[in-house]
């Protein structure tokens, strides 16, 4: 099965989204999920005028190879640019070698090892009260595992509290929009929205927490013991990850669980963090970590030393994306929990898929690859926006971590 072509589609249904579409001499194409928030035309000029140009007559079967090839033969590995475009075409063969087998890709992987994928949706508030009543609105709406995020006192644009009531979207402006960080708030405040929480709604339903990289390493610990009364399913990204002897001294201070990785891009990025349990969630995605082949050599390091996956799913990841990870997870034998925000509807409608809800867990469906289509002439009508992420300052000025 040759390739016979290969495009890149830039749309804007609400927000940006690049998918690659490869095409081949059997009449089957497969797509693969390619955005990068705020970089979008980065991985689309990667694509188009890098990988394009040698995937044309190309065997599509050879995945392998052909993932081996980008990555190698890019010379300058890695990186999120690099490795977001090799998972688009990874992405996009998989699903065309289900088209081909007319399997999902969870069966081309080894089966179904779960009935469901446990997901976890994003509840947020502008203060305790209001993340309360959020939480509760979830509980309703069948979720199991909940992310809790919550304006602070005194802190302008706190991470993760949505405007109005529309779906969280961070990248809200051309340019960096600038918000104020301020640790110390945080830390006093924090444990008093998750006693919260807990009173009013008690240890059944899993409570997630997204720190997004603004502690130091034992501000990170001290929030850890902080929580521990409220046992949480997972603490995220609660210092920078570069240095990943970091988490050596949080591990230290607390045995609240640890989630990182929805920023890594390969296996390098966790290696020390999932070889010396210094995490207990690795969270790196099929559109960001080279696709579901990379993906699949994550999950299995982890596995040797029980790190399960828990992997990134915010609005900017296609559905797309979406689809080939569930696909992922319900195969994958050391699955921990999905994140699941929901896509605007104009979205939904671009990216006609088969996965559904259904009482806290979302299903790939069956549909032969990974279950997910774009509407081109929908996509079209949706030009790109360019649209940035913020940047945070410390109350002094300071340049902070968003
Ligand atoms: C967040 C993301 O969902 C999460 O865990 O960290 O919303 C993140 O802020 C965005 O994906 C950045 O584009
Ligand atoms: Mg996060």
């Amino acid at each position: 099965m040759k390739i016979t072509g290969a495009k890149v589609i830039v749309t804007c249904p609400g927000r940006n989204f690049v998918t690659l579409k490869i095409e081949t001499d059997q009449g089957l194409y497969g797509i693969g999920d390619a955005t990068l928030n705020g970089r979008e035309l980065s991985v689309a000029s990667y694509l188009t005028d890098h990988v394009i140009p040698v995937l044309i007559g190309r065997d599509a079967s050879r995945i392998e190879d052909i993932w081996q090839y980008l990555y190698r033969g890019a010379y300058w590995r890695r990186g999120p640019v690099t490795m977001s475009a090799i998972a688009a075409v990874d992405t996009a063969l998989w699903d065309i070698k289900g088209k081909a087998a007319g399997m999902p890709v969870y069966q081309l992987l080894g089966g179904a090892s779960r009935d469901g994928v446990l997901v976890y949706g994003h509840a947020n508030g502008n203060d305790i009260e209001h993340t309360v009543d959020e939480v509760g609105r979830y509980i309703e709406l069948g979720y199991k595992a909940i992310r809790a995020q919550s304006g602070i006192p005194g802190v302008k644009g706190a991470y993760g509290v949505a405007k109005g009531t529309m779906y969280y979207e961070p990248a809200d402006s051309a340019l960096p929009s600038e918000t104020v960080w301020n640790t110390s708030s945080y830390l006093n405040f924090a444990p008093k929205l998750f006693d919260k929480l807990r009173e009013v709604h008690g240890y059944d339903v899993e409570l997630l927490h997204d720190v997004h990289h603004r502690l130091t390493p034992i501000e990170a610990g001290r929030l850890g013991r902080d929580l521990e009364p409220y046992r949480l399913f997972w603490m995220e990204d609660c210092t920078p990850a570069e240095n990943q002897e970091a988490f050596r001294l949080v591990r230290q201070h607390t045995t609240t669980p640890l989630a990182v990785g929805e920023i890594f891009n390969s296996i390098h990025d966790c290696r020390t963090l999932i070889q010396e349990q210094l995490i207990d969630y690795i969270r790196t995605t099929v559109v960001h970590a080279g696709g579901i082949t990379h993906l699949k050599q994550i999950a299995a390091l982890a596995a040797l030393y029980q790190v399960r996956t828990g992997s990134h799913g915010a609005t900017d990841l296609s559905p797309a994306c979406m689809g080939a990870a569930l696909n992922f997870d319900l195969w994958v034998p050391n699955f921990g929990i999905q994140e699941y925000m929901r896509h605007t509807e104009e979205t939904d409608a671009v990216f006609p898929h088969a996965y559904t809800f259904d009482d806290g867990y979302l299903h790939p469906g069956n549909e032969p690859g990974i279950g997910v289509d774009i509407d081109e002439a929908l996509a079209a009508k949706y030009p790109y926006d360019p649209k940035q992420l913020p940047v945070a300052r410390l109350t002094d000025g300071a340049m902070w971590n968003w």
